[in-house]
């Protein structure tokens, strides 16, 4: 099936173009342009491998718009449109599942921060959408990927990988390695305090790297995006998954890192995370900000690393090294970040 019938059965039109845009690491989108309705949109293939159930995916995404919709939060939707029938997916031929979003006009994305204001109201964004999914009755959200947040299983894959990796990804991941395996302490604690129960299940957004955010021109943030992951966890997570993304002052993609990270920023990524969650968190929750904000960025080391080592089957790559640049960009950023908690104490 050709991607205009698939833009077809969304819009009925065949007088359109299809731009791809490759922002995600995950999902294929195409930024699709109506001819004949002036109207633009995104498409996007839901990536089965990741996301076994699309259609979890897509009610996560109607509950959630529902609640942002009824709650106080200032920021834009982004909508599904249904197909000419009335479904909230088309599957093609080889029974993947496109979906298409609205598409908001005007709007710019960064790969990193671009400067402390930024980084401030982008946290604050955050902290506003998890503020406002987050009353006293969760609403019925489902487990998009199993074991996503499981980092247990993440060691285990990582271990598994060391141990079915040819010999030459592991000499070219030797120094990673080893670095990894020093800190493999690192989420014991995180793993424990899930066991007891001491970390409160919240509807968490799951990916809010800065990818995930479209600004104005003014750079002002106008919408949090991608909802794939949003998913029942603990809210450590986004925080530390956002001071990962935001502290990083190099692309995540560039492996020459030295010194990229951006202590100022991670105190105000905190302090906007904080201004509309403070009352909501508990007091295990906020005595552990710092110590989340290492364990996810190792995990996320520890993912690149796995699948380099398993042969770069999950993570979109250009090059064959691409995955080994991600772990060196994250093992570095952790460096800096653990660096600067141990001089702050
Ligand atoms: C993936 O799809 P994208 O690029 O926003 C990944 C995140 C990682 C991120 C690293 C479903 O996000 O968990 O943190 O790459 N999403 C999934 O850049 O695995």
């Amino acid at each position: 099936m050709e991607l205009k019938q698939i833009v077809t059965g969304f819009t009925g039109t065949e007088n359109c173009t299809m731009t791809p845009i490759t922002n995600g690491l995950i999902n294929t989108t195409y930024l699709v342009e109506d001819h004949d309705s002036e109207e633009k949109f995104i498409l996007q293939k839901i990536n089965r491998q990741v996301f076994h159930f699309p259609e979890i995916v897509t009610n996560n995404h109607l509950l959630i718009n529902k609640m942002l919709e009824n709650g106080n939060y200032p920021l834009q939707l982004v909508n599904m449109k249904k197909t000419l029938s009335g479904n909230l997916m088309m599957n093609d031929d080889e029974g993947e599942s496109w979906r298409m979003l609205s598409f908001i006009e005007d709007t710019k994305t960064f790969f990193k921060i671009p400067d402390l204001k930024t980084a401030y109201e982008s946290a604050k964004a955050v902290g506003s959408f998890l503020n406002t999914v987050n009353p006293s009755d969760l609403p019925d959200i489902k487990i998009p990927i199993p074991d996503f947040i499981n980092f247990e299983k993440r060691i285990s894959d990582y271990q598994m990988s060391l141990q079915n990796a040819n010999t030459d990804l592991l000499n070219n991941a030797e120094p990673e390695i080893e670095l990894t395996n020093a800190l493999l302490f690192l989420p014991q604690k995180w793993i424990e305090m899930e066991k007891e129960g001491l970390l409160p299940k919240r509807i968490i957004h799951g990916d809010p790297n800065v990818r995930n955010i479209l600004f104005d021109k003014n750079s002002s943030p106008l919408a949090v995006i991608d909802l794939d992951t949003v998913t029942v966890s603990t809210i450590l997570y986004d925080f530390g998954d956002m001071a990962r993304s935001y502290t990083n002052t190099l692309d995540e993609d560039n492996g020459n890192a030295a010194d990229n990270f951006n202590p100022q920023i991670y105190r105000t990524v905190k302090d906007g995370f904080l201004l509309y969650l403070k009352e909501k968190l508990t007091f295990e929750e906020l005595e552990n900000l710092d110590y989340a904000a290492q364990v996810v960025i190792y995990i996320q080391a520890v993912r690149f690393l796995t699948d380099y080592l398993n042969g770069s089957t999950y993570y979109s790559i250009k090059y064959p090294e691409h995955n080994l640049d991600r772990t060196r960009n994250q093992l570095e950023l952790l460096r800096g970040l653990r660096k600067y908690l141990k001089d702050d104490l």
